[in-house]
C-alpha cells in the first residue's frame, strides 16, 4: 500500500463495522489502487459537522486542500490524482457502461434492498442515530413506521433474487462482473453484499443461489479487506 494523506470519512454502525455499500465501492476502489487511507467513522448525525458541515452524505474523502464528496466523484478523483497506480477506469468508455451498472444497481437492486433491510439498518446504527434515521426514513415509506414496512419482507425475497439475474448470468461467462479481473462493476455490487451483510437478520440469497463463488471471491479481494467477523449470512 502506497502512503497517501487520504482520509475517508464513512459511516459507522454500533458494533463499529464500517457497513455503507457506498463507502465500501470507494475502499474497493482505494485497495484496487493499492492507496493507503485513514478511516474516520461518522455517525449519521455526525454529517452536519464534518469537512465545514458541506455534505448531506458520506463517504467524503479528504486529500490535502481537496474534499471530494459522493463515491462515483471520489473514485474518478482518485484515477486523476493518482495515474501511477492501477486504473479503476481503464477508457471512458469503460466508465460510462460501468455507471449504468451503478444507476441500475443503486436505483433498482439496492432501493428493493432498502425496503427488506431498512429495521434492520435502523436497529444496528448508533443509538444516537435511531430517532434520526426513522424520522429521515418513514416518509420514504409514506409515513408508515419501519417495522410497517418491513412486515411483509419475507415476501418480496423472490422478487429480490430475480432482480439479480442479470449478475448470474455475466458471472456464467467471467469470474467478475467486468470479466477476468475485478473491476469498480464488481465493486458497486460487493459494496451492497457488505451493506446487507453488516445489519441482516434475514439472509438474502438461497443456500444454492450461484452468486456464491463470487461473493466467496470478493470478500476475499485485496488480503480478505472485505472480511469480517461481525458479517451476519447471507446465505440461508
Ligand atoms: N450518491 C452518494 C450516496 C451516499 C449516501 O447515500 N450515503 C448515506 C449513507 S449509506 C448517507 O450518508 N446518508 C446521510 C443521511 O441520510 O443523512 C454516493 O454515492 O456517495
Amino acid at each position: 500500500m502506497a502512503a497517501t494523506d487520504l482520509t475517508l470519512y464513512e459511516l459507522v454502525l454500533a458494533n463499529g463495522r464500517l457497513a455503507s455499500p457506498y463507502a465500501w465501492r470507494v475502499r474497493y476502489a482505494l485497495a484496487h489502487k493499492g492507496l493507503a487511507f485513514q478511516s474516520v467513522p461518522v455517525k449519521f448525525t455526525d454529517i452536519p459537522s464534518i469537512c465545514g458541515g458541506s455534505f448531506k452524505t458520506v463517504p467524503v474523502l479528504t486529500h490535502g486542500d481537496a474534499t471530494v464528496g459522493d463515491s462515483w466523484d471520489i473514485v474518478l478523483y482518485l484515477d486523476r490524482t493518482f495515474p501511477g497506480h492501477p486504473a479503476i477506469f481503464s477508457s471512458p468508455a469503460e466508465a460510462a457502461a460501468v455507471r449504468l451498472t451503478d444507476e441500475w444497481f443503486s436505483r433498482v437492486v439496492q432501493r428493493k434492498l432498502f425496503g427488506i433491510y431498512a429495521l434492520d439498518v435502523h436497529d444496528a446504527a448508533c443509538a444516537d442515530d435511531r430517532p434520526y434515521f426513522r424520522k429521515s426514513r418513514e416518509p420514504r415509506f409514506q409515513g408508515v413506521s419501519l417495522e410497517a414496512a418491513t412486515a411483509d419482507r419475507v415476501s418480496r425475497l423472490p422478487a429480490l433474487r430475480e432482480a439479480l439475474e442479470p449478475l448470474r448470468v455475466q458471472l456464467a461467462r467471467h469470474p467478475y462482473l467486468g470479466g477476468n479481473t475485478p473491476t469498480y462493476a464488481d465493486y458497486v455490487v460487493l459494496g451492497a453484499f457488505q451493506w446487507v451483510a453488516s445489519v441482516s437478520t434475514l439472509p438474502l440469497l438461497a443456500h444454492d443461489d450461484p452468486l456464491r463463488a463470487w461473493l466467496d471471491r470478493g470478500f476475499d479481494l485485496y488480503g480478505g479487506v472485505g472480511r469480517d467477523s461481525r458479517m451476519k449470512p447471507l446465505f440461508e
